[in-house]
């Protein structure tokens, strides 16, 4: 049964779940997570441009009734998503990130905006011998089935569920949930 395999993991993320949900109401009495207030929890220490741009698109993200705050509710879904989610779930968020003008299709340069942050952020310190040009185009190659220059959220899912490495890419969580964890634990 799917269920008992899972107990174990289950268990820990629940516990962490609770704790973020505490942080949350502790950091925000008033319900609602601003951007300003976001950042300050996530990345004030070493904000750069990139970093910062970054925060932008993932609160947008989860502000799903784009009032520019993240209530509670938001907030719930957004963890358990991050934390918990089913992987076809967390693709279609990252596609959401990736999706910067939101008209449901990813263009180059939306591909390669979101990769350069990735760079910047994450894999600072990994031996990486792509440069963000390069790992678009071979995105690009391995996506866009029907080359027509923009790769849709049928693509998308297809494509990473083909290629280990551009999951890895495309599902934004080089070590997401530990970040979100670490950030969260270590206070403002
Ligand atoms: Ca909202
Ligand atoms: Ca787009
Ligand atoms: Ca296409």
């Amino acid at each position: 049964m799917g269920q008992e395999e899972s107990a174990d993991h289950k268990e820990v993320d629940l516990a962490q779940i609770q704790g973020l949900c505490t942080t949350f109401m502790r950091e925000c009495p008033s319900g609602a997570l601003h951007l300003h207030e976001f950042k300050r929890i996530f990345g004030v220490q070493r904000e750069s441009e990139e970093e910062s741009a970054y925060m932008e698109t993932i609160f947008h993200s989860f502000d799903t009734n784009q009032d520019n705050t993240i209530d509670f509710m938001e907030y719930i879904a957004a963890l358990h998503l991050v934390l918990r989610g089913k992987l076809e779930d967390r693709l279609k968020w990252s596609f959401k990130v990736y999706d910067r003008d939101g008209n449901g299709r990813l263009d180059r340069w939306e591909v390669k905006h979101i990769i350069k942050i990735i760079y910047k952020i994450k894999m600072r310190n990994t031996d990486m011998n792509m440069t963000p040009c390069e790992v678009c185009d071979r995105i690009f190659e391995l996506v866009d089935q029907d080359n027509d220059g923009q790769i849709s959220l049928t693509e998308f899912l297809e494509g990473a569920k083909k290629d280990k490495w551009v999951m890895d890419l495309l599902k934004l969580d080089v070590n997401a949930s530990g970040w979100f964890i670490h950030n969260w634990n270590k206070g403002p």
